[in-house]
């Protein structure tokens, strides 16, 4: 059985084996979460952008990446907080819009990356509330989507034991537990 849990913080510190990057389909890191890991992880963004790309390069022999397709790049600062792998996934783009498109294209970011987690042998593994920021997917719908989708893994999950589901602001975290119904 993998648990979910939804907590409070900066994911670029959050201890778990794995973090989880809400990326675009170049991996370019421009902002939000992307450019806060990015520069966490290197020191400088730009750098952690080249090898991201490079790492895209190597692992799917493209310079571009779908719903559902992953990049892992190495934590490299990021050790420090035992976090071992930075596994880059997209969602979709909403702009206030939510349909049965955007949430299986949500489905399919989480899931790749839950799959990619058990490929990689580890236990934890932590996500930043994906398609919630820039690409203005409604909070709640994410987190419900979230929690289905886990659900949906624990069913073929190897050896993942824990998913965190990380937010950033108090005001988010209060609607993500209040949204499942947690207090
Ligand atoms: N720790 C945890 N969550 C965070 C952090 C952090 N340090 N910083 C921001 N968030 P966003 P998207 C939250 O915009 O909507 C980038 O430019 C934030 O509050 O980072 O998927 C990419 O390169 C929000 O709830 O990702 C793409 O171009 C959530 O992370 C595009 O943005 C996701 O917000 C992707 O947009």
């Amino acid at each position: 059985m993998v648990s979910f849990e939804i907590a409070r913080g900066d994911i670029t510190h959050f201890p778990a084996e794995a973090i989880v990057n809400a990326a675009n389909r170049y991996l370019e890191h421009g902002g939000g979460v992307a450019y806060a890991i990015a520069k966490a992880a290197a020191g400088n963004a730009r750098e952690y952008i080249r090898i991201s790309k490079e790492a895209m390069r190597e692992q799917l022999g493209k310079s571009s990446i779908e719903h559902g397709e992953v990049v892992v790049t190495p934590a490299m600062r990021l050790e420090e907080y035992g976090i071992r792998y930075v596994i880059h996934t997209v969602g979709p783009y909403c702009g206030g819009v939510w349909d049965d498109d955007k949430k299986e294209k949500l489905r399919k970011a989480i899931l790749g990356a839950l799959r990619k987690a058990d490929e990689l042998g580890i236990k934890t593994i932590a996500f930043p509330a994906i398609s919630a920021g820039i690409y203005g997917c409604p909070l709640e719908e994410v987190v419900r989507t979230f929690k289905e989708t886990v659900e949906e893994f624990s069913k073929e999950a190897k050896g993942v034991e824990k998913v965190y589901l990380v937010l950033y602001s108090g005001r988010d975290y209060r609607t993500a537990v209040e949204t499942l119904g947690l207090h």
